[in-house]
């Protein structure tokens, strides 16, 4: 076997793969052959150190957590795992043998880009955080054949486009032949005959999900993680009638009825797509994993009464939540459970994640469409709400209403089953994203079930992985940082605190400035190939980047540059502090109001960047299709960090904690994890404004009444008339009527006219402090400073010790 050590070894590898694998004759081989074959040279190490890994699991019997999340937004593979395997050098080396970088092969490999935005990213971090340290873990999730859709511009307005990422293949999965399941949906369940019976479940259909493993490598260990993904395949007896009947068009529709579960990606973020098609993707690959879990269960313990000691599962959010019903069907319907033991095994393995308070991204399925597809689960439902509202009812009798909050279902209008509820009360723990975030899940959504169950309540404020968006994004603060900490913050980011006193150095400060320059070049140039749009690189970058969604408050920056724009045509002769506004984001596509404001960008740009009376003091601009690797070139590149969500409506944000990792200043409202990089950068290196969280309550409540403050701020008022009435949009004036409208008459619903003011003032301590480059350096040394508590390996560990009770391997 071969098992490259050496540099030598992996350029001979790289070179028999060329001529074995990818079949081309290796001087003739181009970028994308030599990526396919050094990534092949690669992953046999990757494959070595899985079956290692698996091996002293397996022996050790060890204690697992188990992920299960709809999505995992891994990016690009090639630089992590170089990096992770320390490995840089040598496939630099069998890069240079074909006159190619590194940089050259890494751009060719398209993004993994399974999931909308940052419940998805936050699982990859995740996954990198538990390889890492060591922690027995298998993420689960769908393989998708299509990942989030890629984001063109045309005309100003986003354009959708299918991301088939695994069209040429892709060296990272290991297809796992021997190992399927079958997934069931459909039928009748026949209720048994005497009470205390079986109930049996006739299904009508049934699904193979086959897997398809990842392999995360831990950095600075050979452990490495797994992240099984399920594929959906037609069983065998499909292709056999197809093969005997001859009416081969007729089996291929059959035939993708099944495998179209796996074929593509929900791209929306936050408003519940109460589709069917949804549905069987959540049983799909829950089925298949907790099946699968079972298994590797079963084959070192005799039986599954002791589950819950070995095995933690938690649900990323509510998509994975009808696990609670499907562990307590295996349990009592397969495995001769009883109904109160199954039920004790299922309610302390599973464990819980809310990542959002808006209520209406609360997922729900009607108890008709449920039944349809999922009859045996309804059932199941039905009796633990059963259960647990006459536990509830001995808590606070005769109160009807706290029963009906607390209902697994709600009634009044269609009957729907409520899958929050199902995750609190299927799960031991239930947690929170930033400790703002976790006391509001208490005091509002939740507040009924806190009361229940007060210990059930807890905070895990997220974190992001230093290796990914520092030491690969950031190659540049990543070497000045080794030269001046060392190495160990990879792996212990509190190191970073070191750096507090080197603020004071004024060698250290030119070099982080330097740095910091480079990256705002690379990001221009990258600005340049995708807009064609030329930035001034010694600008003040302002970055918004992130899902386009009304209440992140895109629009309310866009009122800062109108207002900036009006301000510069007023005083052309005032000192302004040159900036570039930089957006990136996708909106969802069923999503008007989200389209609306890419394309109202757009069009403030075109006025603002071609009017000559600007020149250089403003810029706009928009970076087509965010995703990860996007994001890898405009971190690093940004000097001002904008997270300006209505408080009380960001759960966390991880961008915020990506930006400040790379030494940008951030605006932002109190609101998510905003209040805790307050309080580790100081109250003197963050721009904080706006109304806090029971202030935009007691407003609500008051009478928020918006069109007084447009009356009352001429300022506001010349921004809001300028875009209603068509200034940018002159080819069709009407074009953002609505928009204002939505603010104006609408109730403006996410409080931009209210925050306004004080934001405008905000932007002018930044366009001050910017002024003063030294003052500047300060502070974005003391964010980086201040980012060790948003490792996701602090995370990690803490979800590890107080939630699921995993240990890192000895
Ligand atoms: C909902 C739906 C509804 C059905 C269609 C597909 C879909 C996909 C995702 C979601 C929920 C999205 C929730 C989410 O991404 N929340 C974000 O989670 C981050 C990680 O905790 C957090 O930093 C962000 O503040 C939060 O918005």
């Amino acid at each position: 076997m071969t098992n490259p050590t050496s540099a030598t070894d992996l350029v001979a590898a790289t070179e028999r793969h060329l001529l074995d694998t990818v079949g081309v004759e290796p001087a003739h081989a181009a970028a994308p052959e030599v990526l396919q074959a050094v990534s092949q040279a690669v992953r046999e190490q990757l494959s070595q150190r899985w079956v290692r890994t698996q091996a002293i699991d397996r022996e050790s019997k060890a204690r697992r957590v188990y992920y299960l999340s709809m999505e995992f937004l891994i990016g690009r593979t090639f630089g992590n795992a170089l990096a992770s395997l320390g490995l840089q050098g040598d496939a630099a080396a069998a890069a240079e043998k074909h006159a190619k970088t590194l940089e050259d092969l890494a751009a060719g490999e398209p993004d993994a880009a399974l999931g909308n935005g940052g419940l998805g990213r936050l699982a990859a971090c995740f996954l990198d955080s538990m390889a890492t340290l060591g922690l027995p873990s298998f993420g689960y999730g769908i393989r998708y054949e299509y990942g989030m859709f890629a984001q063109s511009i045309q005309g100003g307005r986003q354009v959708e486009h299918p991301d088939s990422w695994l069209e040429n293949g892709t060296p990272w999965e290991f297809p796992r032949a021997g190992i399927g399941y079958p997934v069931r949906f459909g039928g009748w369940v026949e209720q048994p005959a005497l009470p205390g019976g079986k109930a049996q479940w006739r299904p009508a259909a049934e699904v193979n999900a086959k897997a398809y493993d990842m392999v995360i490598p831990g950095h600075g260990t050979d452990k490495v993680s797994t992240l099984r993904l399920w594929k959906a395949v037609a069983p065998a007896h499909i292709d056999l009638h197809a093969f005997n009947s001859g009416d081969y068009a007729r089996a291929a529709e059959v035939k993708n009825e099944f495998e179209n579960i796996s074929w593509v990606l929900y791209p929306n973020d936050s408003t519940p797509a109460g589709r069917e098609l949804r549905l069987r993707q959540e049983y799909f690959f829950t089925s298949a994993s907790i099946q699968d879990i079972l298994a590797r269960h079963l084959a070192e313990h005799p039986s599954l009464a002791n589950l819950h000691e070995k095995v933690a599962i938690h649900l990323n959010d509510t998509h994975p939540a009808i696990g609670v019903a499907e562990l307590m069907r295996l349990l009592v319907d397969e495995h001769g459970f009883v109904w109160g033991d199954a039920w004790k095994v299922t309610q302390q393995t599973f464990s819980y994640t809310n990542h959002t308070l808006m209520p209406e991204a609360l997922e729900t399925w009607s108890v008709d469409l449920m039944h349809h597809v999922l009859p045996r689960h309804l059932d199941i439902i039905f009796r633990i709400n059963h259960d647990f509202l006459e536990f509830a009812a001995t808590k606070r009798p005769n109160d009807m209403d706290f029963l009906r909050r607390l209902s697994l279902v709600s009634e009044g209008g269609e009957k729907r089953v409520r899958m929050a509820n199902l995750s609190i009360v299927g799960s031991h723990k239930i947690n929170g994203v930033s400790k703002l975030h976790s006391d509001l899940l208490v005091e509002t959504i939740f507040s009924d079930f806190a009361h229940l169950w007060p210990e059930r309540f807890t905070n895990m404020t997220n974190g992001v992985t230093p290796r990914r968006w520092l030491a690969q994004a950031n190659p540049k603060l990543a070497t000045l940082l080794d030269q001046t900490l060392g190495t160990a913050w990879r792996l212990d980011l509190d190191e970073l605190g070191r750096l507090k006193t080197e603020g004071d150095s004024s060698s250290f400060r030119i070099a982080f400035a330097e740095a910091k320059q480079a990256n705002k070049s690379r990001l221009a140039a990258m600005i340049a190939r995708s807009t064609g749009l030329k930035v001034d690189p010694t600008s003040l970058f302002d970055v918004q980047v992130k899902r386009i969604h009304e209440y992140k408050r895109q629009l309310l920056n866009v009122l800062h540059v109108v207002t900036r724009y009006h301000a510069i045509l007023d005083q052309p002769n005032a000192e302004w502090q040159p900036r570039t506004v930089i957006f990136a984001g996708k909106a969802a596509s069923s999503y008007f109001m989200a389209k609306q404001i890419i394309r109202l960008i757009h069009d403030v740009g075109a006025v603002i960047n071609n009017d000559r009376r600007v020149g250089d003091r403003l810029k706009v601009v928009f970076v087509p299709n965010y995703g990860v690797s996007v994001a890898e070139v405009i971190m690093p590149g940004a000097d001002l960090s904008e997270q300006i969500s209505t408080a009380g409506t960001e759960a966390s944000g991880t961008g915020n904690m990506k930006l400040a990792l790379n030494g940008a200043l951030t605006i932002g409202t109190l609101d998510g994890a905003n209040i805790e990089i307050g309080q580790a950068v100081g109250d003197d290196n963050i721009f904080i404004f706006g109304l806090r969280t029971p202030e935009v309550e007691a407003q609500r409540r008051a009478g928020y009444q918006p069109m007084r403050l447009y009356e009352a701020d001429p300022r506001l008022k010349a921004v809001l008339d300028a875009i209603g009435s068509g200034v940018f949009s002159p080819d069709e004036r009407d074009r953002y009527r609505g928009l204002i409208d939505a603010l104006l008459w609408g109730g403006d619903h996410y409080f931009l006219l209210a925050d306004y003011d004080a934001y405008i003032q905000a932007q002018a301590r930044v366009d001050a402090r910017f002024r003063d480059r030294d003052a500047w350096a300060r502070s974005a040394i003391a964010n980086v400073a201040g980012m060790g508590p948003f490792s996701a390996d602090r995370t990690i560990g803490q979800y590890a010790k107080e939630i699921w009770h995993v240990e890192p391997r000895p």
